[in-house]
Order: C-alpha cells, then structure tokens, then sequence
C-alpha cells in the first residue's frame, strides 16, 4: 500500500481537525442506520486522538463499544476525471465507513491503516458527508486478543461487563491517525516493492511496479532514481527489473541516505502517473551471533516504545513524533521496537529519514495467562480465526512497510505462550508468511519463556527475551541479576546458537523518587538495575542488542501495581529525563560495541 504522497499527478486532501462524535451507549446504531442521516447531540472529536481523555466522562473514557464520528468535506472540481481514494491511517479496532449514508468498507485491526476507492459516491456538487463507525471491543479473534467477562455475582448489578485483555497498555481507542482523501489518474501506480542491494560500492535495487486502472494494459513505468542533490543516478522502465547505482551511499543510522524512487507511467507516450518513493540502499542477515546491516556488525542501542501521550492517548501528534525522535537522538538510541503494534506510517517515515533502525512489530499481544493451567492457544482462545487474522494483518503490514530501510527485523509477537505445544504450529504458519512474503529480513518472535521451555526457538532468526529480574521476581534484589541473567542468557545461546537481544529490562519509577542505598520505584534504583544488565551484556558477545523498557512512561489499564501508568519509562510520559536517561546517554556514547 504506497502512502499517500502529492506528486505532479497525486494531490492529497487533508481531513483531519474537529469532527462530530457521539457515543453508541447501547450500541445500536448500526442497526438503526444512524449514517443515513447527519449524527445528532453531537460533542467535537478531535481526529486524529483517542476519544478517551478528551471529555471528562468516564462513560466515554471507559465505553465498551461502538461510536460514531462525522466530517464532511468538498471534493475540488480538478478532480473530476480523478479516481478518488478515501485513506484511514488507523481506527481501534473495527471500523466501518459511510460515504453520504452508503456503506463503503469495512477494516477489522486498529494498527494499520485502510482505503477506498470512493469515486462514485462523491458529490462534486454538494458537500459531502463522511461517518466512520469504530468500535473498540477485543475478542480472541482480534490483534491484539481481549475478551468481555460478564459478572454473574452479588457484588455486581445485573448486566455489568468489563472489557478483558492480557496486555498492560490502555485499550485506547478511536480514530488514532490521519484521514486523508487522495486523488490519483485513472490509471495507477497501486503498488511498488523495492528489495535494494549491495555490490562492492554499488548499489542494487530490484524493483517491480504494479499498475491499476482503465488503461493500465498499455501503461508503461519509467523509472529514475534520483539523488539528494537531485541528479539522476539511474534511469530503467518497465514493470520490473533490475537496477545499479554506482558508487551508491548505503543508509546506515549515521547516514541515513535516501535516495528518491520516482515511478511515471506512460501510457501512449503520456505521463499518465507519478509517484516518489524514498528508498534506502542497505542489507540486513544474520550472521553466526551477529546482525549485519550493509556487512558490519550492529549493536542494537534504544528502547522499547509505545505510541502514547498525555490527553491524545494513541493519536498521532506530530509534536510528540518529532520530540521522541529528538530524545532518541539526544541519548544515543540508534534503534527501537514499535512494541506493540505497528505504528504510524508518520513515525516510519521520520525514522527511515533520520537513521533510527525498527524492529516492526505485530500487534500480537496478550496471548498468555502467564499460568501454565490457562491455556492459551485452544479452541476457545487463540484458534484458526485468530491464526487467519494473525495472517491477514502480517499481510497488510508488510505491505505497507516493505519498503523502509528503517525496518531490519519483523517480530510477530510479544510474550505469546510458547511454552504450549499448540504454539509451535501457530507461529511455523505466521512465519512462513512472513517469510514467503519478504526473504530480505530477519524473524524474531519477542519471549518471556525461558529457553528450556518455549516451542519456538527454532523458528526465528534472532532470539529477543524480556527478562525482569528483581522487578516481578526477588523483588529488590538486584545483587541476583548477574548471576540470574547470565546463567539464562548462556543458556539461550547454548540451545539455539543465534544472536540475543535483550529487548525489555527495566523498573517503575516515579520521578522525583530517591533512596540511597536504592529501593523499588526510586530514580536510584532504575538505574542500578540498568547497570547490573549492562554488566552481563557488556561480558557476552552473543548479545546484539539493548532495549529498555520503556522509551517513556505510558498509560495502562487500572491495577495495584501500576501508579497512573506503567514506569518504567527512562523518560516521564512529558518527555522529560530521570537520572536513567543520563547514564543511557553516557553509556550509549562510550560503548565500544558497534
Ligand atoms: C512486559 C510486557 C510489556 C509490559 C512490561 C511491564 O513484559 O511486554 O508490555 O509493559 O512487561 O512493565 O510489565
């Protein structure tokens, strides 16, 4: 799925801004066709944010269920012999569209973006009206999973229900990225896939170019690549091939090089479509116990993340995107998991631009009781719906991330069961998927099993483990880190001989917290912790990589042991540093290990 880009042929049309929103209190709206008429006793929604922490009602903050939002819009009269396409960066976690009352797609998955081709419902002559119904109910065929207990007890009124999940995080909900109109000729450029390559100096970009529309028959692509300076490198046509950059610049974070992959399709010798994709020349493989990336060894450096803010919750804001990008400069990170969905096409784009190295996540989360007597992969919880969907959203992200150089890793889950049998078949089929659909990328499935107990170690190309020593488990003692950490670290590479990225470690703490000698939740303690991890990392050479958790304090579900949120962020969830953020800058910066 190419982003939304204006080109000489391409413009984009902006929908963002304050929309009409109203509550589905007994989700029955659908039912009662509300889109075909203008939605009434509405509030103002901003769009793109989460609905939750706008108002001050927790009915809204706390609603299980459908809502409703409305814009409308006019389409510009040079869009007449256009083909006009409305584009959803994300809604959470089913949405449904309606385009002057008719019912134009249905997308089910919060984290990634949908589109249609709604040229034949538009009104060139009238405003125009725009419904998007989003619902935010989890069932085990979602990703992430989530379930509705239904109390059946005294302490309850009849009827009360919560919605259930396995994850931390706050099932933030809403349209969550931009809403854009584009218009494209009638004949497109649906799709591009670019696969660099690197030979001696030279760079190598096979390509292939897919074109849709009333005479995409007799469209032919010429393709230039052009370089930040504007000149042309290279020039090829047709729909696939093979091209060479000499004495090409290879993206790597400390020269995040991008070239411009510009696509014009001539059709009887016409410039019909133009599209321009940025493209970076760079290779990532494994390699014994090393991640190669354009041959040299890479040592992973950053964070686990999450796309969350204060008020907007998981909207996208450029403010807070720009800022996060600036501290992970300002720290030394060269890197970071979009745990635990994927993320904005916004942020992918700002990473590929500034060099930061992604391990692009599933939003497969939740799938474990973290109790061996709950079973997780079974008929009732995670089954084939689950493992179809599971499949069906692997699809839809490598198609719209294939092309980043930022990308050097897929992670098709975090903290699944894996130490269930069932787990082994689930994931062979997920990542087979992923491998059929790009062979240029390393696998990982992120573990909280330990090595002796997980099914699937064999499948990935790259161990990731989560590991929370003297947090969840010998609470405070931070003297068993090493000894806990090392032995379970060796014994990972022992069993599966591939390289270990330790992609969580961390401890809540409250800023502004202190206690010498250190305790549990204090600024002293978090560091401390960081540095007994380092001390076994800094001592094994099969270790490839470092990821905190968390890049910033995030906000979760309701729970004893979360204080307004998860705190484990090195930064506060206003982006401000605690003293863990000093010595990762000091670290980061003297660290021999590439
Ligand atoms: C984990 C999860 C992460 C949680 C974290 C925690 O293992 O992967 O989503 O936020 O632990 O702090 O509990």
């Amino acid at each position: 799925m190419l982003y939304p880009r204006e080109t000489r042929t391409r413009e984009v049309k902006d929908l963002n801004g304050i929309w009409k929103f109203k509550l589905d209190k007994e989700n029955k709206g659908y039912e009662e066709k509300w889109y075909l008429q203008p939605l009434k006793d509405t509030i103002p929604m901003p769009v793109p944010a989460s609905y939750n922490d706008i108002t001050q009602d927790p009915e809204i903050r706390d609603h299980i269920g459908d809502v409703w939002y409305e814009t409308s819009f006019w389409v510009p009269s040079g869009w007449t012999d256009k083909r006009i396409v409305l584009r959803v960066g994300s809604a959470a976690h089913r949405a449904k569209v309606f385009v002057n009352g008719k019912e134009m797609v249905e997308h089910k998955g919060g984290f990634l973006p949908f589109e249609v081709e709604i040229t034949d419902a538009v009104s060139f002559d009238a405003e125009n009206r725009l419904t998007i119904l989003v619902n935010n109910v989890l069932d085990w065929t979602c990703l992430p999973p989530g379930f509705i207990r239904y109390y059946d007890d005294s302490f309850h009124p009849h009827g009360y229900k919560t919605q259930e999940y396995l994850f931390d995080f706050l099932n933030y909900s809403g349209i969550h990225r931009p809403v854009v109109l584009y218009a494209t000729p009638k004949t497109y450029i649906s799709d591009i896939t670019v696969i660099p390559d690197i030979q001696g100096q030279n760079g190598i970009v096979e390509y292939k170019v897919e074109i849709e529309g009333v005479n995409c028959q007799k469209a032919v692509p010429k393709i230039t690549i052009i370089d930040r300076e504007n000149k042309v490198v290279v020039e090829g046509s047709g729909t696939s091939g093979i091209l060479e950059i000499k004495n090409a610049q290879f993206w790597e974070p400390s020269n995040p090089y991008l070239y411009t992959f510009r696509v014009e399709t001539l059709v009887d010798g016409k410039v019909e479509d133009v599209y321009e994709l940025p493209i970076g020349i760079r290779t990532v493989k494994v390699e014994g116990n090393r991640l190669l990336l354009n041959g040299k060894p890479i040592y992973l450096k950053g964070f686990g993340k999450h796309e969350d803010a204060d008020i907007r919750g998981k909207g996208y804001d450029s403010v807070i995107a720009v800022k996060d990008f600036n501290l992970l400069k300002w720290i030394g990170a060269n890197s970071f998991r979009t745990s635990h969905y994927p993320y904005a096409d916004e942020i992918m784009n700002l990473a590929d631009e500034l060099g930061i190295l992604v391990i692009d996540e599933a939003p497969a989360v939740g799938m474990n009781f973290f109790n061996k007597n709950e079973k997780v992969f079974c008929n009732e919880r995670v089954n084939e719906d689950t493992l179809n969907h599971h499949i069906q959203v692997i699809r839809e992200l490598i198609k719209r991330d294939k092309n980043h150089p930022c990308v050097i890793m897929w992670s098709v889950a975090n903290e699944a069961a894996t130490y269930e049998d069932e787990a082994y078949e689930y994931f062979k089929k997920v990542i087979d998927e992923v491998k059929k659909l790009d062979k240029t990328r390393p696998v990982t499935i992120v573990e909280s099993s330990f090595p002796d107990e997980t099914k699937v170690g064999t499948l990935v190309d790259v161990i990731c483990v989560n590991r929370y020593y003297s947090w969840y488990t010998d609470c405070g003692k931070l003297e068993l880190i090493e000894y806990q950490l090392e032995k379970e670290l060796l014994r990972w590479y022992e069993l599966f001989k591939k390289p270990v990225i330790v992609s969580e470690y961390g401890a809540d703490t409250i800023a502004g917290f202190h206690s010498d000698p250190p305790v549990m939740f204090s600024e002293e303690y978090q560091c401390r912790m960081l540095e007994e991890f380092h001390k076994v990392f800094d001592k094994l050479d099969f270790v490839i990589g470092e990821h905190v958790w968390n890049f910033a304090d995030f906000a979760t579900k309701q729970a004893v042991h979360r204080v307004m949120g998860n705190r484990k962020g090195v930064f506060t969830r206003q982006r401000q540093p605690k003293a863990a953020a000093f010595l990762l800058k000091r670290r980061w910066a003297n660290l021999k290990r590439k």
